[in-house]
């Protein structure tokens, strides 16, 4: 085990895809070897830059996502994506057909590319993501794009890993209201409308740049105002403007030392609150078999004997009874 450690943190300095694939395997199967992996890698990270790219089902993450690659790499700089989908624990078709649809960037040595899936993964898909960004940001990644399918909480957990996050949207998101409904408007630091070739890109647009002045006016001075970039990811067209507002949003966030730091610490927090979240359900549930005891006290439930409130307490002072034994 000692010696697979070993190997996987030299191969992935060393830029071995095999290597990393292994480290990021460790990471999906949440073992212990992975987060020894990660806790050796972890001072060579804090490079790459990490751009979340959410959005609606077939809105066009995966065409973009392909198109920002491909600027980067005529910019010689070095991408790492993680095509991660929390509704499925497998591998979903859609991520499948990507993968087949993006080979041409596969034989690319300068692009890493992997899809994750939850596996229902009590852990967490979000410190998950989290720990595969940093094993792809001490491999070397200048920049790590994480597009997530879905537009649901865990999504949103699984994008915060970035420093930059897009929202795709398209003409047939529906009007302003229905965004808001959805939860989306606070999503995004960039807002794309793709699929400007058809019907109703212009009036979208101008809706959500309306929704965002309202909110903008809630939010403290000097906020960033998210900007609207309009593409069309399937010829090409709009992505240098979208890189560009990327880039806007990096300087944004970098440039005043101030707020730079502000921003390195509410992410430090964000990373350690995700990773203990993580490792606390995983110990309490795994370990410890609660979901046993869970299952055989359920009928007690059903029966009306006890009341979920009471067995929850009961099913916790278990748990911790038990950790503190373990622990002494
Ligand atoms: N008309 C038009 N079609 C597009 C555009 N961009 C992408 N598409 C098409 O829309 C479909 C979905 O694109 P994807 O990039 O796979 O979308 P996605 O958001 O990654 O989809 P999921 O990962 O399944 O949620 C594909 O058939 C694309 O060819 C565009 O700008 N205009
Ligand atoms: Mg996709």
């Amino acid at each position: 085990m000692r010696m697979d450690v070993e190997a996987a943190v030299a191969g992935v300095r060393n830029g071995d895809k095999r290597a990393l694939a292994r480290t990021l395997s460790m990471i999906e199967d949440e073992s212990a070897e992975g987060r020894t992996v990660l806790d050796r890698l972890y001072p060579f990270t804090g490079q790459a830059y990490k751009v979340g790219i959410t959005g609606p089902p077939g809105s066009g993450k995966s065409t973009l996502t392909d198109l920002l690659c491909r600027l980067l790499r005529a910019r010689g700089e070095t991408v790492g994506i993680l095509a991660v989908d929390p509704s499925s624990p497998f591998s979903g078709g859609a991520i499948l057909g990507d993968r087949i649809r993006m080979q041409t960037l596969a034989g690319d040595p300068g692009v890493y590319m992997r899809s994750m899936a939850s596996r229902g993964s009590l852990g967490g898909l979000a410190a998950a993501t989290q720990q595969a960004t940093e094993a792809l940001d001490a491999f070397g990644c200048h920049w790590i794009l994480i597009e997530t399918v879905g537009v649901g909480q865990s999504e949103m957990e699984v994008v915060g890993v970035a420093d930059t996050t897009l929202l795709v949207l398209v003409p047939e998101s529906g009007d302003g209201v229905q965004i808001m409904k959805a939860g989306l408007m606070e999503a995004g630091e960039i807002y794309v409308i793709n699929k400007y070739d058809r019907e109703g890109g212009d009036r979208i647009e101008k809706e959500i740049h309306l929704l965002l002045g309202v909110l903008h006016e809630r939010m403290p001075e000097g906020a960033w105002f998210p900007p609207i970039v309009p593409t069309v990811g399937i010829r090409d067209e709009g992505g240098e403007a979208l890189l560009a507002a990327i880039e806007r949003h990096r300087a944004f966030l970098t440039t005043d030392p101030e707020r730079a730091r502000g921003r390195r610490e509410e992410r430090a927090r964000d990373a350690l609150r995700t990773l203990l979240r993580a490792r606390l359900l995983e110990q309490a549930w795994g370990h410890l078999r609660i979901e046993e005891r869970f299952d055989q006290r359920l009928p007690e439930v059903v029966r009306r004997e006890i009341s979920p409130y009471r067995l929850v307490d009961s099913l916790l002072s278990e748990v911790w009874d038990r950790m503190e034994r373990g622990a002494s």
